[in-house]
This record gives C-alpha cells, sequence and structure tokens, in this order.
C-alpha cells in the first residue's frame, strides 16, 4: 500500500478546506493537480471569491495595485490577465477569480451553499469530524481554514436596529440585487476603509447624506486610474522581478524608497518626501517614506500633522475639516484607508457630517438614527461598522482539539498560535493568514500563497514519512506568542483601539492580531523551522502495532 493510501485509510478525504477565496482556489488547485491528493472545499456563499464575493458594496476595491494583489504561483495566469485599473474594483476583482477558477477547472470540486458549523479532532483514529449545515459529515485528516481575516460583520450594536422602517444595509454582506440610493435620504454609520470607499461613491447620487462619525480616520489618496499599456507590458516583462522584489518587501509590494527616520532630515526635506508619498498614492506614504512611523510617535506626529494639513486644504468649512482630521491617535495604527475625492463629498451641501464620539448614537427608531435628543431621518440605512477580524471567522467554524478543547476556549485570553499558522492541541489544522502571522500587513495574495505552501509542505512531508499527526510544540508556541507581543509592544499599535487591536468588538481581549516583524522576517523564520526538521512540530508515526497500519499493509 502506497504512502497517501496509509493516511488517507478510514477516512473519506485527506483534507477538507473551508472558503473559496482566495485561500481556497489556490489550496484547491495546489492539493488536487499538483500534489494529487484527495480534497474537499466547502464555501457558504453560492460561487466563489470569499470576502470578494461578500463585499460588493458600491466602490468597493482594493488599495494595494492589482498587478500585485493577484496570484503569482501561475506565470502563464499572471501573463494572460490584464487589470483595466491600477487598483481594481471588487467586480473585477471577482470576475479574475471566476477566471482562475474556470481556468484551473476549480468549481467542480467546490461544494457552495454550504457551511461548515463544527470541525472536532478525533485523538483515537486522528482525523477532524466536519459537519456541515447541509447535513453532510465527512472524515478529514487534515483540515486547512480558508474563512479570512475580514469575513465576519461586526454585529449591528444599536438599540432598535429591527425597528428601522427602511432597508439596513451591512457593506459585508451587501444584497446582489442592485439597489438605487438614486435621491433618497442615506444615514452611513462607519468612517473605516469601508465608509471612506462606499460614502465617496453614493455621495454622487444620494439625496441627502448623513455620515456618523465615531473617529476620524489618516485617508490619503489611492492614486488610481486606468491601466497603461505601456506599463502593463514592462511588468508583464519582468514580473518574476517584481513578485521577488515584493515578497522581500514588508508589506508584500515592491516599494524601496523607504528612508530610516523622519527625525534624521531637515523638515524641509521630510514634507517634500510626504509629498511625493501622498501624491503617488497607495500605501507609499505609510510604508515607503520613513521606517520610524509606526514606532517614534515624534516621527509619526510629522506625518500624522502633514495629512491633517492635507485635510484642512480640501474642506471648504473649518469646522467639518477639523472634525475630519484625526488628533488623539497616530497615523498607520488603524488601518490606513484610501480615498479618491473622501474630503471633497464633505463640501457638497447635501452631505452632513455628525459626529458620534461626543454625543454617540443612543438608538435607531424607525424613521432613523437617534444622536443624543436629535433625529437624523434618513430613508435608508447602511451599517459600515467593520468585522470581528481574525478570529470571528475561526471561532464561527466551532473548531475543538485534543480533550475536547474548543478554539474559543484556548484563545479567550487572545489568540495563541505557532507562526500564526497552527495551534498546539489542535493538530492537523492549519490556519492561512491567521492571527499573530503577517496577515493583514502584507499583500494577501502573497501571505496566503506562502501559507497554502507551508500547510501543504507540511501534508507532503507527511505523507512521505507515514506520518498521521502534526502538532505544535507548547513551549515553541508559548514563545512565538511572546515574540509576536513583543513586536507589537515595540510599536506604536497597542495605544489606538484598532481591529488590530481587537479592540472594536466589545468583550473582545485587547490583544494585536497581526505579526509585525514584516513578511520577509517571517518568511526567514518559517524557512529556518523547515530547514531544522520541522522545529517546534511534533509528529506521530502510524503505530505499527496500530489497527490502521495492520489494515493497510
Ligand atoms: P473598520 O475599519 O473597523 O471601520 C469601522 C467603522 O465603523 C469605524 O469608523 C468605526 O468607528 C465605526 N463604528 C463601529 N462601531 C461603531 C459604533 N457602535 N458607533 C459608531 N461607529 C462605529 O471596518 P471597515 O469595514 O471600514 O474596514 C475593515 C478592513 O477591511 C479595512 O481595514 C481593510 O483592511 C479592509 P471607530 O473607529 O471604532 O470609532
Amino acid at each position: 500500500m502506497d504512502n497517501l493510501s496509509i493516511l488517507t485509510k478510514g477516512v473519506d478525504t485527506l483534507v477538507t478546506v473551508v472558503g473559496a477565496g482566495f485561500t481556497g482556489l489556490y489550496a484547491l488547485f495546489k492539493l488536487r493537480d499538483q500534489m494529487k491528493v484527495p480534497v474537499r472545499v466547502f464555501e457558504s456563499a453560492p460561487d466563489v471569491g470569499g470576502t470578494w464575493y461578500w463585499n460588493n458594496y458600491p466602490g468597493a476595491r482594493c488599495d494595494i495595485e492589482s498587478v500585485h494583489y493577484s496570484y503569482s504561483f501561475d506565470e502563464k495566469l499572471q501573463q494572460e490577465w490584464t487589470w483595466s485599473e491600477k487598483f481594481a474594483a471588487q467586480p473585477e476583482i471577482l470576475r479574475y477569480l471566476n477566471h482562475v477558477a474556470d481556468r484551473f477547472d476549480l468549481r467542480k470540486d467546490i461544494t457552495f451553499n454550504t457551511k461548515v458549523t463544527s470541525v472536532v479532532w478525533n485523538e483515537q483514529e486522528k482525523y477532524w469530524t466536519v459537519t456541515t449545515n447541509q447535513g453532510e459529515v465527512i472524515k478529514s485528516r487534515f483540515f486547512i481554514s480558508g474563512v479570512g481575516t475580514l469575513s465576519v460583520p461586526k454585529k449591528p450594536e444599536f438599540p432598535g436596529v429591527e425597528n428601522f422602517k427602511g432597508p439596513t444595509l451591512i457593506t459585508g454582506n451587501w444584497p446582489k440585487q442592485p439597489i438605487s440610493l438614486k435621491g433618497k435620504r442615506v444615514g452611513v454609520i462607519g468612517t473605516g476603509s469601508t465608509g471612506i470607499q462606499l460614502i465617496t461613491e453614493i455621495a454622487k447620487e444620494v439625496g441627502e447624506l448623513y455620515v456618523f462619525q465615531r473617529t476620524p480616520n489618516y485617508s490619503t489618496p489611492l492614486g488610481n486610474g486606468p491601466t497603461q499599456a505601456e506599463e502593463d507590458l514592462e511588468n508583464k516583462a519582468k514580473y518574476t522581478l517584481i513578485r521577488h522584489n515584493a515578497r522581500n518587501h514588508f508589506l508584500g509590494v515592491p516599494y524601496n524608497e523607504v528612508q530610516p527616520s523622519a527625525l534624521a532630515v531637515s523638515e524641509e526635506e521630510r514634507l517634500k518626501v510626504y509629498e511625493d508619498r501622498y501624491q503617488r498614492g497607495g500605501f507609499r506614504l505609510f510604508i515607503d517614506s520613513y521606517q520610524d512611523i509606526l514606532f517614534d510617535p515624534k516621527a509619526n506626529e510629522t506625518v500624522s500633522e502633514f495629512i491633517r494639513q492635507k485635510i484642512h486644504a480640501r474642506v471648504k468649512r473649518p469646522e467639518v475639516a477639523e472634525l475630519l482630521a484625526p488628533r488623539d491617535y497616530c497615523y498607520g495604527t488603524k488601518r490606513p484607508p484610501m480615498e479618491s475625492g473622501y474630503y471633497e463629498v464633505f463640501n457638497q451641501d447635501n452631505v452632513h457630517l455628525i459626529d458620534v464620539k461626543q454625543t454617540p448614537i443612543s438608538h435607531i427608531d424607525e424613521n432613523g438614527v437617534v444622536v443624543g435628543d436629535q433625529l437624523h431621518e434618513v430613508d435608508v440605512l447602511i451599517l459600515a461598522t467593520g468585522f470581528d477580524a481574525m478570529t470571528g471567522p475561526l471561532f464561527a467554524l466551532g473548531i475543538q482539539g485534543k480533550n475536547h478543547e474548543k478554539l474559543t476556549e484556548k484563545w479567550k485570553e487572545g489568540p495563541r498560535t505557532y507562526l500564526g499558522h497552527t495551534v498546539s492541541g489542535f493538530p492537523n489544522l492549519f490556519l492561512v493568514t491567521g492571527p499573530q502571522s503577517p496577515s493583514v500587513l502584507y499583500n494577501m495574495p502573497l501571505a496566503i500563497e506562502d501559507h497554502v505552501e507551508l500547510a501543504t509542505g507540511i501534508i507532503q512531508h507527511m505523507i512521505d514519512h507515514q506520518l498521521l499527526e502534526v502538532d505544535a510544540d507548547a513551549q515553541a508556541e508559548e514563545e512565538w506568542v511572546n515574540h509576536a507581543n513583543e513586536l507589537a509592544q515595540a510599536s506604536l499599535l497597542p495605544n489606538t483601539d484598532s481591529w488590530y487591536m481587537g479592540a472594536n468588538i466589545p468583550g473582545k481581549p485587547r490583544r494585536c492580531l497581526v505579526y509585525l516583524g514584516g513578511a520577509p522576517k517571517y518568511r526567514a523564520i518559517c524557512n529556518e523551522m523547515i530547514a531544522k526538521g520541522y522545529q517546534g512540530f511534533h509528529f506521530k508515526a502510524v503505530d505499527p502495532n496500530s489497527t490502521l497500519l495492520q489494515q493497510v499493509s
């Protein structure tokens, strides 16, 4: 009997993957077509796309250049696909993912409209029992989570929201049927990346727009535009180099102009750099200006003030500009949103900015949003209030590891992982872009490719060596948690309430959810771990006396 048959003996499939977004599609291709192993993929939506399926609100768009925010695993794929804009909008990204699904004939092996409801480890037989809401129960040797990081919308926390008589729309679960906002009175709660994109788009057609802002954001220009044919050809000619440079950059983009310290140069020089990055757009100001802006409050203040002044220059009414300009936290400690004309929206007479920090939203009634004792009447209410990031989607899977320990229980004080990819006591389980990995601070498709390859590399190693179980060492996990937390503590992130810190969800432990060492350092650590024979992992071989081996020998 061959090695694969040993690992698949007594189970329905070797690997179960949940999600058919960037992760699920690549994992399926890798496992089915390259490794030739049995795999099942479950997806709750009726089609592929994951995050890009659900977030089809007006204005949804990627804010990393699409030439970078795309798969790199297949040279032909990256050569044949041409993005129409520098930063693709959601419909085009969804078309791209559909193209990938068709091109590699992936759809036929994905079970759609099916939610995984529990994932329970069988210690005796060393497999996961995966149960779905369609009543399917399968035994799977391995489980790969591709549920995404921002896929469980935050629950509405406004009393009376159910009494509102008009439609209440949630950006992270936007209706699939077209919905017209033309001429209507629309209320938007939330001014993060999503709210900023949405507000800018719908301000073009709504009658009156009421923006309920709790915390202003440091939003800077996206710098979008149509793809230039010449640049596209140039990029495609050197795609290998572009990917190499992207992989060796903290954020996964091939920028290379970052300088060490904002405080080591004259004000004139600093402002020149900020202006240049601001005009060129995207994440350049954040990640390609000065290295110390995320670590040194004084350095950070120079860029924070630069952005505040930009806001004041663009918004005509000074009191509105002042409300839109953040003062009480550092730039970059909340995820910096990108904008394309957001601030100018507030120069429109039909757009009203309502500060709900001083006076919070007290409740929602059938006619609209009540702030203090003032009712703002609206026809449509839009909640752009964010996500239960990173841990929320994993908790929704109902994962139980060794000794029936629930993941929710193990992580009740915050996530504990080894490399942001595995969890001690939860064998044969791989979290793609899990908490304490670079994930959302890295270019997602590349982060996903790295993690799928890490997981499938371990699985291949186990097939080759007839190993049935892999579990992260508790001490290795402890060290990783400490390392990730130390890096976070050395940054300015912990001082700000953000979803990076879990601070956007009432009651969620305040822990940094991302690895702040950067993708290159992270990859070097993973490579060293592999070179040292999967250091930090315990493997269990097939027991020579087990019935399993007797059955297969
Ligand atoms: P975010 O960035 O978490 O933004 C959510 C927004 O909703 C933010 O402005 C919040 O204000 C606001 N919010 C949330 N709850 C409330 C209540 N109760 N009252 C008033 N305002 C509230 O989510 P996004 O969807 O915009 O972006 C998530 C990520 O998706 C983004 O970072 C990109 O990576 C893609 P707060 O700041 O908490 O005061």
